[in-house]
């Protein structure tokens, strides 16, 4: 038997599957036989290369020129693409993230809370969202315990699976993880203005390596709109308010103060803006930026700083 019948339509599957009699008579093009072993369709390596790079260059040839690029996907700049990218289905979002996986802080509530101490209270792993962040969370589907000035969820690798996949379903939204941003692009507009215009990248194990390799040149992406997301100061982290620093655009940085959460929620959520002409800043980012509290481990303004970006970066597209 040629070996290409799909594994859904297999007629031994089906037959299990409604309880049906496999009329072991007949030869059938099957990926299981009647003993329940499996046998795969002959491939080729280079399809499986192919498909990949096919698609993966494909979809970089496209975005070099995207409508908005978000730099950083953790709570923030998750919160942000979601609200964008349904709110302007006609936008072309590109998520740009140096880590291989996505999701920044937000797959552990607040300090490392690792498998190892499950046995603790739920309440030790869980995220707490405070309130109105928590329609955000009914509009996703991430069910929560509502502890009246605050929510609760269970875990927060729930919050941040359930944005992700949300996300990554979206049309037109793409991400590149393990991909980092190494500078911005920056042009003198017609009135004379410093204008971000677009982001320069690398991959992120390129970028880490620059010291101990000759030139490695980067890549662009043009948009016209930046949204900063790259969470505070850390080994990559405030990307761009120290970027905007060092080409002159803004005079120091604010430096994140001390955990303060009655301050830090509302002075994120409410400072969530253009910060230069072209770049939307969110998220803890902002803290370096304006020289704002941090606020521990409660996510609420981030989704809602998320939304606010998404909210400005539409205002500036469509000034
Ligand atoms: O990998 C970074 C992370 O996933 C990514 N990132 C940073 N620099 C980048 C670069 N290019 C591409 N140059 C970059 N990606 O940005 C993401 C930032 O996520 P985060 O979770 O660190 O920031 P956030 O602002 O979304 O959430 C902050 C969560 C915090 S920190 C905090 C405290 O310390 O008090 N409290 C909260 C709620």
């Amino acid at each position: 038997a040629t070996l290409t019948q799909p594994y859904d339509d297999s007629p031994i599957l089906l037959a299990k599957k409604n309880g049906t009699a496999i009329d072991k008579s007949t030869t059938y093009d099957v990926c299981e036989d009647y003993e329940g072993n499996y046998r795969f369709a002959p491939i080729e390596e280079a399809q499986v290369s192919r498909a990949m790079i096919k698609r993966y260059f494909n979809m970089m040839y496209e975005r070099a020129v995207s409508d908005v690029v978000i730099v950083g996907a953790g709570s923030a700049g998750l919160s942000c693409a979601y609200h964008l990218a349904t709110t302007r289905p006609d936008l072309k979002v590109t998520i740009l993230e140096a880590s291989v996986a996505p999701g920044g802080g937000a797959w552990l509530g607040g300090q490392l809370m690792t498998p190892m101490v499950q046995w603790l209270t739920s309440a030790l792993l869980a995220k707490v969202v405070r309130k109105p962040a928590d329609r955000f969370l009914q509009e996703i589907g991430v069910p929560f315990e509502d502890e009246g000035p605050f929510v609760v969820v269970k875990h927060a690798a729930l919050f941040t699976s359930t944005i992700l996949s949300r996300v990554l379903a979206l049309p037109n939204v793409v991400m590149m993880n393990a991909t980092a941003v190494e500078d911005l692009i920056i042009r003198t507009d017609f009135q004379g203005r410093q204008r971000v215009s677009g982001v320069v990248t690398n991959w992120t194990l390129v970028a880490l390596n620059h010291d101990t390799q000759s030139c490695m040149d980067p890549n662009t992406i043009t948009a016209p709109i930046v949204i900063s997301a790259t969470g505070h100061d850390g080994p990559m982290g405030a990307f761009s308010a120290k970027r905007l620093v060092s080409a002159g655009l803004l005079k120091e940085l604010g430096n994140m103060r001390g955990l303060d959460m009655n301050r830090a929620e509302p002075a994120i959520v409410n400072g969530t803006r253009e910060v230069t002409p072209g770049l939307v800043m969110t998220g803890m980012e902002l803290s370096e930026h304006d020289g704002s509290n941090r606020m521990g481990p409660t996510f609420g303004a981030m989704m809602a700083s998320g939304i606010k970006a998404a909210r400005e970066a539409i205002k500036a597209l469509d000034a």
